[in-house]
């Protein structure tokens, strides 16, 4: 079996940082897959496999490529049926498509707001050309102009995980009694903010930075294979 994964790093190759990259580690990691990491700056994606995809996470499955973490965990889990199931079936595989729309709209604009010039600070000279030109022309600012109000997100960062917290007074994981694909939806969220920017977000006993840390706990402790910023 010859998986490769393409991840997204700064210039430290050792902390890779992309959320989606996240999600798709986690998910290997919960097929019981190991897989070649290959680590990457945002200017070398496009000439990956013979310039497959414009965004990682992209992984190569012996003759397979597939781009998109969700599509990744759809492929994984129709390719590797005998193995621990990322969607719990139908409904949990139309669920986790809320979950990340949800993902997208509410967090990650947050962690955009909190920690851009983290990010872009953390990258080779290259990518941070190339990183300040696209989200320039993205978001329509200045980096330095999106993080202006960067202590406010801070504070209201922990209010937008509510219906997170209210779901774990009942059950420990978004998937139930054991994490699915949706909990490496959000922690992919939460894991960026970690592993590139020092803010603190939630209170050490908050139930979602329990979670979060049951989450980090998983498969041999993967996600705190990087440290915290
Ligand atoms: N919907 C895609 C989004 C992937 C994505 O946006 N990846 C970012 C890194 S977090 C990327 O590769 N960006 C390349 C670029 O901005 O040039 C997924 O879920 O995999």
């Amino acid at each position: 079996m010859t998986l490769k994964l393409y991840a997204l790093c700064g210039e430290d190759r050792s902390r890779p940082f992309s959320p989606h990259v996240w999600k798709t580690m986690l998910s290997l990691a919960h097929k019981g897959l190991s897989c070649e990491v290959e680590k990457v700056g945002f200017t070398e994606i496009p000439k990956l496999e013979g310039g497959f995809s414009r965004t990682v996470p992209l992984l190569r499955d012996g003759e397979r490529l597939v781009r998109d973490s969700f599509d990744i965990a759809l492929y994984l889990d129709e390719a590797y049926p005998g193995r621990p199931t990322l969607f719990g079936g139908d409904g949990g595989r139309a669920m986790a498509r809320f979950v990340e729309g949800w993902s997208q709209t509410t967090l990650h604009p947050a962690v955009m707001r909190i920690a851009l010039v983290d990010i872009h600070d953390m990258l080779g000279p290259e990518d941070q050309s190339y990183f300040r030109t696209s989200r320039e022309d993205r978001l329509g600012q200045p980096l330095e102009a999106v993080v202006a109000a960067r202590d406010d997100e801070i504070a209201a960062f922990a209010g937008k995980l509510e219906p997170l917290r209210t779901m774990l007074k009942s059950q420990p994981f978004i998937g139930g009694e054991g994490p699915l694909f949706a909990d490496y939806i959000v922690f992919g969220a939460l894991q960026w903010l970690r592993v590139t920017s020092a803010a603190k977000v939630l209170a050490d006993d908050d139930p979602v930075a329990l979670w979060f840390g049951r989450v980090l706990d998983l498969h041999d402790g993967l996600g705190r294979s990087v440290r915290a910023a």
